[in-house]
């Protein structure tokens, strides 16, 4: 089964979206292999966003994530990247379509909510950046 990672930010948890937002997850097929509550300095969560650091918004984007406590999970299901991408829609919630996370709780381009890697090969290192394989309910006789 294909993996992604999602993260619901600062401002989902600050604004005691998370029920709201695990329950679109889990109504659309996706299962929750792990999950857990962090929070990170800003060094850690630069180099998480290192491809954006060229960026404009890098510096905001870093003070953002590492302003509250973000949950980062391990979701599974076929096409579990693409879908989830389709689920949260596009990082401006002014264009994200109807019916998608970011257009019904997202602020603004910034505050948008939830995370979802962009690629297989990124949710590998992006599940790897956050949790250790024996975290996996399913790699782990302990969690199953
Ligand atoms: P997405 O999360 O939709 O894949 P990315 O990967 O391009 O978007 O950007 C990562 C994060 O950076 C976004 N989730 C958002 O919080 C922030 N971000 C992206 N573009 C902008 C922007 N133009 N202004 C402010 N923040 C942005």
């Amino acid at each position: 089964m294909e993996r992604t990672l999602a993260i619901l930010k600062p401002d989902c948890v600050g604004r005691n979206l998370i029920g709201k937002v695990i329950d679109r997850i889990e109504r659309e097929g996706f299962k929750i292999l792990a999950m857990k509550m962090v929070r990170l300095t800003e060094q850690t969560t630069g180099e998480f966003y290192a491809v954006h650091r060229k960026r404009p918004f890098y510096r905001d984007l870093v003070q953002f994530m590492s302003s509250g406590h973000a949950i980062p999970m391990v979701l599974a299901k076929e096409n579990a990247v693409n879908d989830f991408r389709k689920l949260i829609g596009a990082t401006d919630p002014a264009e994200a379509e109807s019916g998608t996370i970011r257009h019904e709780f997202a602020e603004n381009k910034q505050n948008n909510i939830v995370h979802g890697s962009d690629s297989v090969r990124t949710a590998k290192s992006e599940i790897a950046f956050y949790f250790s394989e024996k975290e996996l309910v399913e790699n782990n006789p302990d969690l199953s």
